[in-house]
């Protein structure tokens, strides 16, 4: 059944855009709007599909057929296979269909992170290390994700109260700045305010955006070797009052705990736990 345009609609879809992210062909979404199974709207004589629509529909979809769409798109290490394709040949739009499809399938922005991006780019990772992707290889890739962490981000907005707020950032001297967008984008998914800062951050950066904003905590994420940011900026944050948590592939539990940080955590599920249980303790 068509509805007219509610300009505060969130995300709205051509039916092509629909299509693309299904990953079937225009004309069956057409006759699934056609026939009331779809719902949509009519913007400038064209239908636009809600996101959260056609993941409602695709969910519905899935059950009727009885298909077992849990453990098809949990199978990870095929997900891995099919993402590092697209992100080594530059495919960006292959890896947004896969992302949509993982996303309308209920995949949470956590299992994202931890089963599917991040292992995709520990094998960039190695690639790259062993000289059989180039520099530039790296960068398209690390773009892409980028865009998708915006994407799964956008499409989980979380209504009602927050849970607390925190302010997300690499400490200077750290310029990876994709694993604390990850950090960012799952907290976000579990309902708390996020401000991201990206990497690279002076200390008293942070710790102003902190105070200015008045957070319950600091989520630093460090993948490099160096210490002289991170140590700087856990004392910097400790001394203001606010607990830092901290995770990363550079750094282990104990390191972070001896300099300072209230938890530590080793993936983005682990980072939205933790957060939430500093803001219950009241740390
Ligand atoms: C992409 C990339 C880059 C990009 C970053 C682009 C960007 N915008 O982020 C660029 C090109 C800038 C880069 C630069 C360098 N890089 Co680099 N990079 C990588 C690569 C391929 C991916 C990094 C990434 O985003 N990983 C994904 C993250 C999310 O994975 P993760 O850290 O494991 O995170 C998980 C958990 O740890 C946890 N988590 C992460 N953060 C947090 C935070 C909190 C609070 C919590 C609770 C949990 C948590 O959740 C995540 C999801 O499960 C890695 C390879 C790899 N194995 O990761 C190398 C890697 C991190 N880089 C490495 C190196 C050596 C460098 C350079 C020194 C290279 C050079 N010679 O110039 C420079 C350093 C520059 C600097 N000063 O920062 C090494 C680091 C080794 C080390 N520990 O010192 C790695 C491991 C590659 C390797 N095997 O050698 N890099």
């Amino acid at each position: 059944m068509s509805r007219t345009l509610n300009t505060t609609e969130p995300t709205l879809l051509t039916l092509q855009e629909a299509a693309d992210a299904v990953g079937c062909h225009y004309q069956t979404l057409y006759k699934r709007v056609r026939s009331g199974e779809l719902p949509a709207l009519v913007a400038g004589g064209s239908y636009r599909i809600s996101r959260a629509d056609l993941d409602a529909w695709l969910l519905e979809r899935d059950a009727a057929k009885g298909a077992v769409p849990e453990r098809a798109e949990r199978d990870w290490p095929r997900q891995i296979e099919t993402l590092l394709a697209s992100l080594i040949t530059g495919d960006a739009r292959a890896a947004r269909k896969q992302l949509d499809r993982l996303t309308a399938g209920g995949v949470t922005v956590d299992e994202l992170c931890d089963h599917l991006l991040a292992p995709t780019l520990a094998r960039i990772g190695e690639l790259w290390h062993n000289n059989d992707l180039s520099i530039a290889d790296e960068h398209r890739a690390s773009r892409i994700v980028e865009t998708l962490l915006d994407r799964a981000t956008a499409a989980r907005p979380k209504s009602g109260p927050r849970i607390g707020s925190v302010v997300v950032a690499t400490a200077l001297g750290d310029r990876h700045s994709i694993a604390a967008q990850m950090v960012a984008a799952g907290l976000q998914a579990q309902g708390f305010s996020v401000h991201y800062l990206g990497a690279n951050l002076p200390i008293e950066e942070i710790v102003n955006m902190a105070k200015r904003e008045h957070v319950n905590m600091v989520a630093l994420s460090c993948c490099v070797a160096e210490r002289g940011g991170l140590t700087a900026a856990i004392d910097a944050l400790n001394a203001a009052g606010f607990p830092v948590l901290v995770g990363g592939n550079g750094i282990g539990r104990d390191e972070a705990l001896a300099l300072g940080a209230a938890r530590y955590g080793g993936s983005i599920a682990e980072a939205q736990k933790l957060a939430c249980e500093l803001v219950r303790s009241g740390v």
